[in-house]
């Protein structure tokens, strides 16, 4: 399934019809909403009641998903490529932190495109390269105006399966895709955030083919990703921290790897700051749920003002920005101006 908007989705066919369509636009069958199953992009399904002639069809059954990517939600992806700006916007080391996390927590490989080479000098250019192979990565740097890179990232993304992009707005992920295929004709420039929400740019994920067999997912901007829910699953999506870990063990199985002694992470490394802000907001958190949220009438509905709204996602909510700001000082002004849009 490629696509899906409001009452039906674009699903692409493995093997060619007798039509002259790759893609049926097809309806969802109602048994499958009544069993309470849920469809996304990525998932592989079966079609029942195909008109070859208007291209048409029914999504009878989803098979069991892998690598299920949680925000955009992507089924079966095989790689995510998280694109970052080497400048406009500049490198933000907690939000791409919040990215990378995202991205490490669909279990699939995680590759780092380094976005708009052109406006940083070499040298420049390659200290953030050493950076982030300090964080465990292998970064690529591109440059959708000089060409440069262009090649590695074609290779990368013609791999077999599904390649997530996802990144910062503005970082120039439509535009390496126009790049790598100008029939695309992605949508460029498109500026997210409050007063734009929702207005020019795509809310909806949509697969595209760059390469027989391989599919590409550009995602719309959304600039805060989630991080996980129970504390002790962050340590492991960190790759620097993931591979001390398989080779020593902490001294209590438990260990949250902050400043204990006998600890494999008490070593300085250069992202434990983040680390532990990461920490700190998921542990606070858990503390808000503990706590226990008597506003809500109704399980899925919030109130806000004098409104009720759907509950989204639990765990999109925040501390609040005062309460973040004062306990750690990290919070970027990106981060702030986007807290709400990231909910659209
Ligand atoms: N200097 C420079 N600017 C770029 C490059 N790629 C894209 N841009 C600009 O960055 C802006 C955002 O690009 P877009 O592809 O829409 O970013 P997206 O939000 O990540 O899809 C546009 O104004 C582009 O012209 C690049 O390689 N170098
Ligand atoms: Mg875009
Ligand atoms: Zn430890």
């Amino acid at each position: 399934m490629v696509a899906l908007q409001a009452n039906y989705c674009w699903v692409e066919l493995e093997r060619p019809g007798p039509g002259e369509h790759s893609r049926l636009l097809c309806t969802r069958r109602t048994r499958l909403a009544k069993a309470g199953q849920t469809i996304c992009v990525g998932d592989r399904v079966r079609l029942a009641g195909i008109d070859w002639a208007s291209g048409r069809g029914a999504v009878a059954a989803v098979e069991e998903r892998n690598g299920l990517l949680s925000r955009p939600a992507v089924a079966n992806v095989s790689r995510v490529v998280v694109v970052v700006a080497l400048a406009e916007p500049e490198p933000d080391p907690l939000q791409l932190t919040r990215f990378l996390i995202t991205a490490e927590a669909s279990g699939r490989p995680v590759e780092v495109v380094l976005s708009k080479a052109d406006l940083l000098s070499p040298g420049e250019v390659e200290a953030w390269c050493l950076r982030l192979r300090g964080w465990g990565y292998g970064p690529v740097p591109v440059s959708g105006h000089t060409g440069q890179g262009l090649e590695p990232l074609r290779r990368l993304l013609s791999r077999p399966g599904i390649s997530v992009l996802c990144g910062p707005s503005g970082v120039g992920k439509s535009s390496l895709l126009n790049r790598l295929d100008p029939d695309l004709a992605l949508r460029v420039g498109a500026v997210s955030g409050r007063l734009q929400r929702g207005r020019h740019t795509t809310r909806h994920v949509e697969l595209f083919a760059l390469a027989p067999g391989a599919l590409v997912a550009d995602t719309p901007g959304f600039n805060r990703p989630e991080l996980p829910e129970d504390p002790v699953s962050l340590a492991v999506l960190f790759p620097e921290l993931r591979q001390r870990l398989s080779q020593a063990r902490c001294r209590f199985g438990d260990c949250l790897h902050q400043d204990e002694p006998g600890c494999v992470a008490s070593e300085p490394w250069e992202r434990q700051p983040l680390y532990n802000h990461c920490l700190e907001l998921i542990q606070a958190r858990l503390e808000r749920q503990r706590g226990g949220d008597n506003r809500c009438e109704q399980p899925g509905v919030r109130r806000r003002g004098d409104r009720l709204e759907p509950r989204i996602d639990p765990r999109l909510r925040q501390p609040s920005r005062r309460s973040r700001r004062q306990q750690t000082g990290l919070e970027s002004t990106r981060d702030r101006a986007d807290d709400d849009a990231s909910l659209a």
